[in-house]
């Protein structure tokens, strides 16, 4: 039998938030390393699976898809923050006043403060996604992981598995937030157009909506976004993901939003996937898949309502592999940690058996 690659970098370990702030209330990190351990440790034991440390791919993927300002500020903003004496007493940057829309609407200037903490309040949008001294670098090798990841299906996987972390789909382009920096999905997506391909997939089974994935794609005609994930009416992050959501300009019509009531199942989960499959069946990639791929669907899961349980993400792999794309699977979110490994393993075991050995190889 043939073995899967999965990428992985111990620099996600130098990224660790400490503390997010979720309705007022400050509590430990969800988003934590022991998740992308976890899943290591999961899959190093099935014994299919041959790990690699990702290559460097420099910044112009990421500028491919991010504004440079947004790079360059969570390039800097720990070392401004040190040196003008901003971390006295805090060891985690969160911006405490946001740059809204409300806020720039009539008269407020483009003007933003030169540099730290107070400069993050224009790019980003929530109050979880804490940035330390290693954040930048973590997110850089997650971006890392992601390429290699994609590189291994171009030539010849038809299954790779990135252990991204921290994950990417809130991230968009001037824009952080929920957990996510730099997104990983999209970047590897476009690094796919700029490759030849004229239409790239991404589904996106996170249990959020990947906000960030839609709005970089949201006006492009070559690449597909699809996401199921919990309805916004009542989940984060709120203000995206309705299905009526379908893009605009030349995108108009390539995204698609498969919301979901709270409690759903794995039949109501299959149905709604069966939708999305065929969506992106009738739109004919040529390119591999992009998977966004979240375990905060599980039953368990501390900041999630579906019901999903281990044994039904190998149901939801087999109908992915289906499609007969061969897959880049990048880690988006799951933060049930003594299931994320078993959860991992099922959906991935399943997913290379459902591949077509010839996928990848055309
Ligand atoms: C990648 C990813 O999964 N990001 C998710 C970010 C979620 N951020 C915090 C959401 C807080 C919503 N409040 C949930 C309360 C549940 N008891
Ligand atoms: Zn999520």
């Amino acid at each position: 039998m043939s073995s899967t690659p999965v990428i992985y970098s111990t620099a996600h370990l130098a990224h660790e938030g400490l503390i997010e702030l979720q309705d007022g209330v400050v509590m430990p990190c969800y988003e934590m390393p022991q998740r992308a351990i976890a899943i290591r440790q999961a899959l190093k034991a099935e014994g299919t699976y041959r790990f690699a440390t990702p290559l460097e791919h420099g910044l112009d993927p990421i500028l491919a898809v991010h504004d440079v300002e947004l790079v360059r500020l969570l390039e800097h903003v720990w070392a401004d923050a040190v040196e003008a004496g901003v971390t006295h007493g805090t060891r985690a940057l969160i911006p405490d006043t946001f740059r809204t829309a409300a806020y720039v609407h009539g008269q407020a200037s483009s003007q933003l403060p030169d540099s730290g903490p107070a400069r993050l309040g224009a790019f980003c949008f929530d109050t979880a996604t804490p940035i330390v001294a290693g954040t930048y670098e973590a997110a850089r090798a997650a971006v890392d992981v992601a390429l290699t990841t994609a590189e291994r299906v171009l030539a010849g996987d038809r299954l790779a598995y990135g252990i991204c972390r921290p994950p990417g789909h809130h991230a968009g382009r001037s824009l952080f937030g929920g957990y996510c920096f730099f997104n990983n999905a999209a970047i590897v997506a476009q690094r796919l157009v700029e490759g030849g391909a004229s239409r790239v997939a991404i589904l996106d089974l996170d249990y959020h909506h990947g906000n960030g994935t839609q709005q970089i794609f949201w006006e492009r005609g070559d690449v597909l976004y699809v996401s199921l994930h919990a309805d916004p009416r009542r989940a984060y992050p709120y203000f995206s993901g309705h299905a009526a959501e379908k893009g605009s300009g030349a995108g108009a019509g390539t995204t698609a939003n498969f919301p979901l009531a709270a409690r759903t199942d794995v039949e109501g989960y299959a149905a709604a996937l069966d939708d999305a499959l065929r969506r992106i069946a009738d739109f004919a990639p040529d390119a591999p898949l992009v998977l966004s791929l979240g375990f905060d669907t599980f039953e368990r899961d501390p900041i999630g309502d579906l019901a999903l349980r281990t044994a039904d993400y190998a149901r939801l792999a087999r109908m992915v592999g289906g499609l007969g794309l061969p897959v880049v699977a990048l880690q988006e979110g799951g933060y049930a940690i003594d299931a994320i490994g078993a959860n991992a393993v099922s959906f991935l075991n399943a997913l290379r058996d459902a591949l077509p050995a010839t996928a990848g190889k055309t």
